[in-house]
C-alpha cells in the first residue's frame, strides 16, 4: 500500500517554468531573429509548442511575475517596478502557484531575478531577510534580490545573503549616498559602461548602478558569473529533487541591463553585449534541457519557456544595444516595447515543450501568462478554491496542443489598462503620468489622454486609431475592463 502511493506521487510531471527579462517577441531565432542563433530555445519550439499570441501580464517586471506568481493582476495590488529596498509585494496568506505546487506533494524553488521584494519594512540585509520566497510557498530560493542594476548586488540564498561577513555589513539608500564607494556620477571614468544618470549610483564590478550601497563586500557578485551561478543552482536543485515532483521557476537574469554576460559569449552574436546575453541565456536554457536528459527527466517534465516583459534597446547604459541591432526587430512585427501599452510590451515569445505529451505545433490562441496558475492546477489535479488565481483561466488544453481556442478577452497592463478582445486592442486613456525617464527609451509609448482602439488584423503595429470611427467598440472594450476592475 505504501509502496502503490509512493510511485503514485512520483508519476506526477515536473513543472519548470524559464522566465526570461526583457526577451522581446523577435530575439530568438525561431522567432525570426538573424543577428544572434538561439539553437537551444528552438530545440524546444521545434519539439513542441510555439505561442504567436502570448502574454505577460504587464509590460514590467514586477508586476508581470506578481501575475504569474498569483494569477492576479498587479493593478489589484498596486504593483509597480520595486526598487530593491521595497518589502515583499506577495504578502504570505496570499495563494500563489508554488504554494500550490506545495499543498500538492511539490517540491517547489525560484532561482534567478526575484524583484517582489524581501521583509516587511526595509529588508535586514545583515540578518535574517523574512518574509521573502520561503513564506509563500517556495522550499529553496537563490535570488538576484531586485535587478541586475539595482543595488544590492548580491545573491540571496533563502533567508541570507550568501557570502556576507559579519564584520562588514550591508547599508542601501535609494535617496543618498551611503559609505565611501566611488559613484558613475562622481568617477564615470572608473566605470566599464557609460550610463544614464538613474543608473549613476554605487560603482560595483565597474559598472554603476540605481542605489547606493556600502559593504558586503566579499558577497558581491561579478556580473560575468551570475549566470553560470544560477546554472549551477539550477542543476544541483535538479539533482537533489529528481526522485521527487518539483516545480521550478527558473529566473535568468539575461538580457536586462546591464549587459555583461560571461567572456565566453563575447561575440557570440552580431549585436554586442545584448545579442551576447541572448547567446548565454539561450546556453542556460540548453544546460537545463541537457541536465534533465541526464538525469533521465525529460519524459516526465513540463517546461515552459518565455519572457516577462518585452524588449528595449537603451535601458540607462552605453552598451551598443541601438548601433548594433541591424536588421533585427527584437520587438518583432509590433510596435512597442518594454514599458509600452502597444502589443510588443506584452506579446512574448513562448514555448511549451514536454516529450510525448506535446507535439510540434504553432498555437495562435490568445493566451495570458495569468492563465498558468489556472492551467497548472488542472494538470496536477488541484481545484482552485474561490480566493484562488481570480484573474486566472484554465488554458490546459490550449498548453497542451489539443485546442486553439484561447481567451475571448484579455487584460494588458502597462500606465494604463488595454483590451484585446480577438483582433481588436483598446488602449485605455492613460491612468498615471509617463514617468519623465521613459521619454529617453525611445520606444513608443502607447500612451494618451484619449481612448485608442485598433484592429491588429490589418494594423499589427498600431498606427491607425479608429475610436472615433468605432464608438461603440471603443465604448465596449472600455466597459469590458471597468468590469474587470470591479470584480
Ligand atoms: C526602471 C529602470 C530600468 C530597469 C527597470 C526595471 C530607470 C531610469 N530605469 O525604472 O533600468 O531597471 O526599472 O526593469 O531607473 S524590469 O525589467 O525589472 O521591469
Ligand atoms: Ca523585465
Amino acid at each position: 500500500m505504501q509502496k502503490h502511493k509512493k510511485e503514485q506521487v512520483q508519476t506526477k510531471p515536473n513543472v519548470i517554468v524559464i522566465y526570461a527579462d526583457d526577451l522581446g517577441y523577435g530575439d530568438l531565432s525561431c522567432y525570426g531573429a538573424t543577428g544572434v542563433k538561439t539553437p537551444n530555445i528552438d530545440y524546444l519550439a521545434e519539439h513542441g509548442l510555439r505561442f504567436t499570441d502570448a502574454h505577460s501580464t504587464a509590460s514590467t517586471c514586477t508586476p508581470s511575475r506578481f501575475s504569474m506568481l498569483t494569477g492576479s493582476y498587479a493593478f489589484r495590488n498596486n504593483a509597480a517596478i520595486l526598487p530593491g529596498s521595497a518589502p515583499l509585494l506577495i504578502r504570505p496568506g496570499t495563494p500563489t502557484l508554488p504554494g500550490m505546487f506545495q499543498n500538492n506533494g511539490y517540491h517547489t524553488a525560484v532561482i534567478g531575478k526575484w524583484h517582489l521584494g524581501l521583509g516587511n519594512g526595509m529588508p535586514t540585509w545583515n540578518d535574517s531577510l523574512k518574509p521573502g520566497p520561503l513564506e509563500i510557498g517556495f522550499n529553496y530560493a537563490f535570488i538576484v534580490p531586485a535587478t541586475l542594476d539595482r543595488v544590492p548586488t548580491v545573491f540571496v540564498e533563502n533567508h541570507h545573503v550568501v557570502g556576507l561577513e559579519k564584520s562588514d555589513t550591508i547599508a542601501i539608500s535609494y535617496e543618498h549616498k551611503v559609505g565611501n564607494l566611488p559613484t558613475g556620477l562622481e568617477h564615470p571614468e572608473m566605470t566599464r559602461m557609460l550610463a544614464d544618470s538613474q543608473h549613476s549610483g554605487t560603482i560595483i564590478d565597474s559598472i554603476s548602478r540605481i542605489g547606493f550601497m556600502a559593504g558586503g563586500k566579499a558577497a558581491w557578485w561579478k556580473d560575468e558569473d551570475i549566470t553560470g551561478r544560477v546554472v549551477s543552482k539550477v542543476k544541483a536543485y535538479i539533482h537533489q529533487n529528481k526522485q521527487n515532483p518539483f516545480f521550478l521557476y527558473f529566473a535568468p537574469t539575461d538580457v536586462h541591463v546591464p549587459r555583461a554576460p560571461n567572456a565566453r559569449f563575447k561575440g557570440a552574436s552580431k549585436m554586442g553585449p545584448r545579442g551576447d546575453a541572448i547567446a548565454e541565456l539561450d546556453w542556460s536554457v540548453g544546460e537545463v534541457i541537457k541536465y534533465l536528459k541526464e538525469e533521465g527527466l525529460t519524459d516526465n517534465t513540463l517546461i515552459i519557456f518565455s519572457s516577462d516583459n518585452g524588449p528595449v534597446l537603451d535601458d540607462g547604459y552605453q552598451d551598443q544595444a541601438e548601433a548594433l541591432v541591424g536588421t533585427d526587430r527584437p520587438w518583432g512585427p509590433f510596435n512597442g516595447g518594454k514599458y509600452s501599452a502597444f502589443e510588443a510590451g506584452t506579446r512574448m515569445p513562448t514555448i511549451a515543450y514536454w516529450p510525448g505529451k506535446i507535439t510540434r505545433a504553432v498555437n495562435n490562441a490568445l493566451f495570458s501568462h495569468v492563465d498558468l496558475y489556472a492551467s497548472l492546477a488542472d494538470l496536477i489535479g488541484h481545484k482552485l478554491s474561490p480566493n484562488e488565481a481570480p484573474d486566472s483561466y484554465d488554458m490546459l488544453p490550449v498548453i497542451l496542443g489539443k485546442s486553439e481556442h484561447g481567451r475571448d478577452t484579455m487584460l494588458e497592463e502597462s500606465y494604463t489598462l488595454s483590451l484585446r478582445a480577438e483582433n481588436w486592442k483598446y488602449i485605455a486613456p492613460q491612468t498615471s503620468p509617463t514617468p519623465d525617464w521613459m521619454k529617453n527609451k525611445k520606444i513608443p509609448t502607447g500612451l494618451s489622454t484619449t481612448p485608442q482602439l485598433y484592429d491588429l488584423t490589418t494594423d499589427t503595429t498600431e498606427h491607425n486609431n479608429i475610436a472615433i470611427e468605432q464608438p461603440n467598440r471603443a465604448k465596449a472594450m472600455q466597459a469590458a475592463i471597468t468590469q474587470i476592475m470591479a470584480k
